[in-house]
């Protein structure tokens, strides 16, 4: 059987990849190593990801990073017609990585993970708060023009299916309201629906730090 692990927990970067693989339902062992912890460090860390970040899959021979590329990976490898992270249907797979490149640059990198870098870790980023409050106004304008996607009552991002981009864009949320945005309520709605999920509870378990 092919050796499977995830190294790192308890970070939302983390929470993609562990709900990627229990949704899936694939065994794997978990590394629980912890952000901004010495045990990224560490020479046997540094030699699985040089750039000592978390979330790392090592699949078999491949070793894999970035978040958004995990949850792709896996679901493109693993996904069963019972247990499908990513749609068959070209123009749904097309839909599938527009979403997939919004929620990484438009709601993580430029807005949310800005706010995480001047407000929340200052002392190594520096603070920066003109460029907090535009961050800050970005997610707003941009989580509120995606609420148009979701005007037809659909369930998940792409249509009744829940699928990859799924999990992603409840990471960002559940970001967004840690560091104190209303959502829409188009999207407060979806993430009360995602919360019903079953996957969602165990994602969340196997993402605890022990
Ligand atoms: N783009 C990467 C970002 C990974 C990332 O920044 N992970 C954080 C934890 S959520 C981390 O390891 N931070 C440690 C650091 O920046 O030194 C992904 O999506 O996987």
């Amino acid at each position: 059987m092919t050796k499977r692990v995830l190294w790192g927990v308890g970070s939302s970067r983390a929470l993609r990849a562990h709900w990627a693989l229990v949704f899936l339902g694939l065994d794997y062992e978990t590394r629980p190593i912890l952000t901004r912890t010495p045990a990224m460090e560490t020479p046997e860390y540094r030699a699985v990801n040089p750039r000592g970040k978390i979330p790392t899959l090592i699949d078999g021979d491949l070793t894999l990073t970035e978040s958004p590329a995990i949850v792709a990976y896996l679901a493109e490898r693993y996904s069963t017609p019972e247990r499908r992270l990513i749609p068959e249907a070209l123009d749904q797979r097309a839909l599938y990585f527009e979403w997939m490149s919004f929620i990484s640059m438009e709601l993580d990198a430029t807005s949310l993970y800005v706010l995480r870098r001047h407000e929340g870790l200052p002392e190594i980023y520096s603070p920066a708060p003109e460029a907090c409050v535009a961050a800050r106004a970005y997610f707003e304008r941009m989580i509120t023009a995606a609420t148009v996607r979701l005007e037809d009552g659909r369930r998940y991002l792409l249509g009744d299916d829940f699928f990859g981009v799924d999990i992603l864009m409840t990471t960002v949320l559940d970001w967004a309201v840690n560091y104190g945005f209303d959502l829409p309520d188009a999207f407060a709605a979806y993430r009360t629906r995602i919360d019903e999920e079953p996957s969602t509870a165990l994602a969340h378990r196997a993402n605890t730090p022990p």
